[in-house]
């Protein structure tokens, strides 16, 4: 990796603590991904991006921000990018997918909150993570109840904006959101001092839906009987997405996904004949949580979707492209945005829908219903879930988790059994 401490430095980083992060990382990285065999060519991109996820996309947006522009540090896939990039600032993911930052967040949070909570937590208050530094300010939401005090507990830390999302579907709570997202776009406009504009809204909405258009592509290629892509790769792709540049992001996609389509006319395949597919539902797994999918590959199967944030949730469904004004536009913001699936909503039967209808596009052998330690969220809907599938004839197991690598081994015989059985 380039030298990137003076940056570190300036950003008022904990560069000893966060020197232990930058060694085990690369090990990581190789034993998960660099060891697989035939992967496509482009991937060179992404392991790129990873090699240097704390220097070069953070050297970017500080660069961004000296010519002006602000950054927002976004927390979850319903607050919509499209108004930021209108107001020409940059949106960048923050969850936080790493055991390292864990301790940090217990710190200040109950240890039984769910990981993903107490590592985005962790990653600011001990001023390891470049991207929380970097952000001018936090976007939040009220999905989970361990998220919404989490806010507060860094609003006294950074500006952060929560958008009360609605718990239900109704027209009313779509027209609610709607309200939401005019009031983010106050709350941009005023941080940046820079007007939303029809005219830039229409340009930044494209612009997502072109990123969801190729991650749409990529799965779709997943799909084919020969395998061209493994689960990891397509995961790492999914992570990346929430903080690269969006054009180039698409366009790496795009040059990638000609490669899986050549890969897929001449028949090749990155698992033998007969490897069990798998569907994962659930939790979202942000970077660098890369725990499941290792151990689902290497026991024998191949993970070719994810029913998840970092899934398909992400990047299904378009924003209608065709409105003219400012309200028109938001209004196709609210409706594509509240399409998605969390299970924070009730009652949540578009995901039940999601998983039996991918199971079947994706041709898979079973489910993992996979739930986040401490989400009662996800942990009570695996019930309907669960039921659902096995009502539909489709093999399923759910497994809880978190970030660290203490269950390990028991996953992976648990697992190796059900990829045996079905
Ligand atoms: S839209 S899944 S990204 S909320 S896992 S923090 S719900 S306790 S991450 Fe999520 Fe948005 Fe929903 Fe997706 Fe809370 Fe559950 Fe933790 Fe969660």
């Amino acid at each position: 990796m380039a030298d990137y401490r003076k940056m570190w430095e300036s950003l008022g980083m904990d560069l000893e603590t966060h020197d232990q992060l930058c060694e085990v990382l690369p090990q990581a990285f190789g034993d998960v991904f660099l060891s697989q065999e035939n992967r496509p060519e482009a991937m060179d991109y992404y392991n790129f991006v990873i090699a240097e996820i704390h220097g070069v996309r953070p050297q970017e947006l500080i660069k961004a921000q000296e010519e002006g522009k602000k950054v927002f540090g976004t927390f979850c896939v319903y607050v919509p990018d499209e108004l930021i990039f209108a107001a020409n600032a940059i949106a960048t993911g923050l969850c936080g997918g790493s055991q390292f930052w864990v301790p940090g967040g217990e710190k200040v949070l109950p240890t039984n909150t769910c990981p993903l909570i107490k590592a985005s937590v962790g990653a600011r208050l001990d001023r390891t993570c470049p991207f929380f530094r970097i952000a001018d300010m936090y976007i939040g939401e009220t999905t989970c109840d361990g998220k919404k005090k989490a806010w507060e507990i860094l609003g006294e830390d950074v500006p952060v904006h929560v958008m009360d999302l609605p718990q239900m579907k109704r027209e009313k709570d779509i027209k609610a959101w709607a309200e939401e997202i005019k009031e983010l776009k106050k709350v941009i406009e005023e941080f940046t001092g820079n007007k939303v504009t029809e005219e830039s809204l229409s340009e930044s909405i494209k612009l997502i839906n072109n990123k969801r258009k190729a991650l749409s592509r990529l799965y779709e290629c997943r799909k084919a009987d020969k395998v061209p892509i493994s689960g990891r790769d397509a995961l790492v792709i999914s992570q990346i997405a929430f903080c690269d540049d969006p054009a180039r992001f698409t366009q790496m996609t795009n040059k990638l996904c000609d490669e899986l389509e050549q890969r897929i006319k001449d028949g090749i395949s990155v698992v033998k004949e007969g490897t069990k597919r798998i569907l994962l539902t659930g939790t979202p797994l942000a970077v660098p949580n890369w725990k499941l999918h290792n151990i689902i590959e290497t026991s024998g199967a191949v993970v070719v979707c994810e029913e998840m944030c970092t899934g398909t949730r992400y990047f299904e469904n378009l924003v209608d492209e065709t409105k003219t004004t400012v309200d028109e536009q938001i209004d196709a913001l609210a409706n594509r945005y509240m399409g998605i699936n969390c299970a924070c909503f009730t009652p949540n039967t578009g995901r039940i829908d999601d998983i039996i209808r991918l199971a079947k596009e994706y041709k898979v052998d079973g489910v993992i219903d996979v739930n986040l330690k401490f989400c009662s969220l996800y942990d009570v809907e695996g019930y309907t879930v669960e039921r659902a599938l096995k009502e539909a004839g489709i093999p399923v197991m759910g497994i809880e988790t978190d970030y660290t690598d203490n269950d390990a081994e028991q996953l992976r015989t648990r697992i190796g059994a059900f990829i045996e059985m079905i």
